[in-house]
């Protein structure tokens, strides 16, 4: 792509694409209404919220909208009982029931569609299940499991009932795993046999037997077989799923759970090596992935909405589980990798049960473009109506091909940025009503006061780069790191009080568009993927031959971000291309295959400031080699942000 004559820069991007005018005659919010939905949301907030919530179902109405006395801990929908499994299946069972909610793709070709009446029994009885296992209200349960519908019959299974599910994307290694049940002390695991990708079986199972090792709060293990491969079960702990199920009852009525009852924890990275466990809580989780759903994808009854993410991230957890269901969607669920058997497969996919709307990330989209038009032109696209991005900011490059070549010039882009943090969309066109520019991810959404400011508060000016900031809560904030809440309160309330800090660096234009460049904190983006430099670098100082260990990111044409690692070795040690090569099999060890270095460099020492800190902006200008022709947005995002970095170092 670098190569490419047409490359332009995001700082000199102009080009508009307002709605188109058929798009806007159908869409479920127009410009108007967006306009009418925004104001509404500034002069009367808790009007505004309280009549979205009236969307969900609840066993008993809510007393107050918002608590927000208890600064940076926001209660939404004091009072109000609720269940979030009971949103997305007992609801539809009327309307619905024969609706397809999930229908899914094994990477080797079997498929299998679940009904919202098949959905709810399958939830209903693995329920019951667990309850026979001991997990209750509160309780935690860890889900290691890959892309089956199982997966999210195992969520919706710990919302029936109250536990709180976390789930580890099946990527992570056996440490990372054990790490998560341990900060935890989760009850539970459910995992498979393995799960498919790139024709090979990740060995799951086995992956969860070492982590049971060193998770000694974990009683009892749930495995589906999924690849009928072989595993070990250990008597007295192990069970299958099929077993469990097979005489559980289909009849369990879902808990009435407070409000703020918590949903789920998910682990993201943070500036420390440790993960953090973010908390989710029920009814403003499930208000704010729902509504947010509707809005940015303009969902429709008879739409088929592809969300391409993992269940192990946050993408997977809100705009394949939550939001689509809430909604009575009909959901596509693939197992397994883009290229496998060949690179279309995402396009036999969309062409075979005629996908309407398509939620990806960038990296897969800058892989499509370097495996060429001919795959998504082999097939039939007409059926798209709408495409989604997420993850990382989407070169203009990217979006026009996404456009173009995906969109056939005829589907409306959304760039949507959120984070894990924010459990649901915050910043995105609506499609029906924003004009859009390719890299923008445009303005907050009705209801979210997000800002560009400088280190002091104030915005800044049109054009200049600061920090992206929320200064209101909103329904489906995270309510604490599970366990540390002053960490939560010191990275995200402490910069600015009272207001969310979200660590991401951005500028506002000149008509109030929003462009987020990246992380001003120590988290790389690794194709979409969030990860700590301090994860990579306390795993490499783990191995017995490395004395200190720096990590940066550099930009990559693919990724995104790619890792660089700077190690110095201990005495006697010496550097080869051997060690090089452990040491990345050592890092993917410890975290998982996400977290692979790119490139390990040897040096004698590490640059450090007079009070001994490492002087990372320095080292990410070598790892990024600043003269060299690498994508040309992305080497001037770096260079803002490691200007907005810059007071830290
Ligand atoms: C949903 C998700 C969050 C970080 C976030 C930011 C980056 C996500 C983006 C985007 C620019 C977008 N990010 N979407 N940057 N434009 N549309 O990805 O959550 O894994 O927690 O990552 O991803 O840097 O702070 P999470």
């Amino acid at each position: 792509m670098s190569t490419d004559k047409n490359i332009t820069s995001v700082l000199k991007e102009t080009r508009q694409f307002p709605p188109q005018t058929e798009f806007v005659a159908q869409a479920n919010v127009n410009a108007a209404e967006r306009e009418r939905l925004a104001e509404w949301a500034k002069s009367d907030p808790d009007g505004f919220w309280a009549e979205q919530g009236r969307s969900l179902h609840w066993f008993k109405p809510w007393d107050a909208v918002l608590d927000w006395t208890n600064v940076p801990h926001a209660k939404w929908f004091v009072g109000g009982t609720i269940n979030a499994s009971f949103n997305c299946l007992d609801r539809h069972l009327a309307a619905r029931g024969n609706k397809a909610a999930i229908v899914w793709e094994g990477e080797p070709g079997d498929t299998r569609t679940l009904t919202y009446q098949q959905l709810h029994r399958e939830v209903c009885k693995f329920a019951n299940a667990l309850k026979g296992l001991g997990v209750g209200k509160g309780d935690r349960v860890t889900i290691y499991m890959p892309m089956v519908p199982e997966t999210a019959v195992a969520m919706l299974a710990c919302a029936r009932i109250g536990a709180m599910h976390s789930v580890v994307f099946g990527g992570f290694s056996a440490d990372a795993v054990a790490d998560r049940n341990n900060d935890a002390q989760s009850k539970l695991v459910i995992t498979a046999d393995g799960g498919w990708r790139r024709g090979k079986v990740v060995p799951l199972k086995a992956n969860v037997d070492a982590a049971l090792e060193k998770s000694p709060s974990v009683q009892k293990c749930v495995v589906l077989n999924r690849c009928n491969t072989a595993v070990e079960m250990k008597p007295g702990r192990d069970v299958w799923w099929h077993d469990l199920v097979a005489d559980a009852s289909a009849d369990c009525p879902a808990e009435e759970l407070d409000s703020e009852h918590p949903l789920f924890i998910l682990y993201t990275s943070g500036s420390t090596g440790k993960p953090k466990g973010v908390l989710h809580t029920t009814g403003g989780y499930l208000l704010g992935t729902s509504l947010t759903h509707k809005w940015v994808f303009d969902i429709k009854e008879d739409d088929v909405y592809w969300c391409t993410a993992d269940v192990g991230w946050i993408t997977g957890h809100s705009y394949i589980v939550y939001g689509p269901l809430c909604n009575g969607a009909t959901v596509v669920m693939y197992e397994g990798a883009p290229n496998q058997p060949r690179e279309d497969r995402f396009w036999e996919i969309v062409a075979k049960y005629k996908v309407t709307i398509l939620y990806t990330a960038p990296t897969a989209i800058r892989a499509f473009i370097k495996w060429g038009d001919q795959h998504p032109k082999a097939h039939d696209l007409s059926s798209l109506r709408l495409l989604g991005s997420v993850g990382e900011p989407i070169n203009p490059e990217a979006w026009i091909w996404y456009h173009n070549v995906i969109g056939g010039g005829r589907c409306p882009i959304v760039d949507t940025w959120w984070q894990t943090e924010t459990g649901a969309i915050m910043i995105s066109p609506l499609p029906g009503a924003v004009a859009t520019k390719p890299g923008s991810a445009t303005k907050p959404l009705p209801g979210i006061q997000a800002e560009v400011v400088d280190k002091q508060g104030h915005p800044v000016p049109a054009g200049s780069g600061g920090f992206l900031v929320v200064k209101r809560p909103w329904p489906s904030m995270m309510r604490t790191i599970y366990g540390d809440d002053e960490r939560y309160k010191a990275t995200y309330w402490s910069n600015y009080p009272g207001v969310y800090f979200t660590a991401d660096g951005a500028r506002q234009d000149e008509d109030g568009y929003i462009w987020v460049m990246g992380r001003v904190d120590d988290v790389l983006n690794v194709s979409g993927h969030r990860l700590s430099t301090m994860e990579v670098e306390s795993a490499l100082v783990q191995h017995p031959k490395v004395a200190e260990a720096a990590v940066v990111g550099r930009p990559d044409d693919l990724k995104g971000e790619g890792i660089v690692c700077f190690v110095t070795l201990k005495q006697g040690t010496n550097p080869s291309d051997e060690l090089k090569t452990e040491l990345k099999a050592h890092v993917v060890h410890n975290i998982g295959a996400l977290a692979r270095p790119d490139d390990v460099r040897f040096s004698e020492t590490l640059p450090k400031t007079r009070s001994g800190k490492i002087m990372r902006r320095f080292l990410r200008d070598i790892a990024a080699g600043r003269q060299t022709t690498g994508d040309a947005t992305t080497l001037e995002d770096f260079a803002v942000l490691a200007k907005l970095r810059e007071d830290d170092e």
